[in-house]
């Protein structure tokens, strides 16, 4: 099973980063992200054996009870890699909170699969908080900025499972965990 864990998105805050992918729409060669699925991802986890998954589902909820929940941002976009081509364009989100979720994860992840974890694809970069909203497929240009100005409540976060299919990614939440530290 290939799995993340993620933050999902109030209905205010899709909207805007819904209103901002109308830059990229004219363009063919970038494929905007599904509103439904537009997310944060604090720890991607890759293709792991379906046993490990009640680890990780207790790992998700004793986090939760640890951390408390927390008011995040969104600052301008961006892109992956921001120097040559880009490959993905992006909302920078701000939080200490993502930050000390993340870390909670990645710490949780290495306790359970040690040395393992280092295999996991990505797992020696840096977390940048942010959400993808469009992935670019083919050439197309960088459009200008988008600033937002908004803040949101994050409550909770998810374990997710994503399958990849012809059309793109489907991600099927498996798991909520509601923030109570
Ligand atoms: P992205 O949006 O920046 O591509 C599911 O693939 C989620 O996990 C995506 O949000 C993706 O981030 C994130 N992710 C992080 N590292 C990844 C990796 N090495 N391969 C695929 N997805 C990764």
């Amino acid at each position: 099973m290939r799995l993340f864990y993620a933050v999902f998105l109030p209905e205010e805050v899709r909207a805007a980063l819904v209103e901002a992918q109308t830059k990229v729409r004219p363009f063919r060669g970038w494929k905007p992200v599904p509103p439904h699925q537009l997310h944060l991802t604090l720890l991607f986890l890759g293709e792991r054996p379906e046993e490990e998954l009640p680890d990780y589902l207790a790992l998700g909820h004793r986090l939760a009870r640890l951390e408390a929940p927390f008011r995040a941002r969104l600052r301008g976009t961006g892109y992956f890699p921001n120097e040559g081509t880009p490959r993905v364009w992006f909302a920078k989100a701000e939080a200490e909170g993502f930050l000390r979720l993340a870390e909670g994860l990645r710490a949780g992840v290495e306790e359970l699969l040690g040395e393992e974890a280092v295999r996991i694809p990505g797992w020696d970069k840096p977390f940048k908080p942010h959400i993808t909203l469009a992935r670019r497929k083919a050439p197309a240009p960088r459009v200008p900025p988008v600033l937002f100005g908004l803040e949101w409540p994050v409550e909770g976060f998810a374990l997710v499972r994503s399958e990849l299919k012809p059309k793109g990614p489907v991600y099927t939440v498996l798991e909520k965990f509601s923030l109570r530290g």
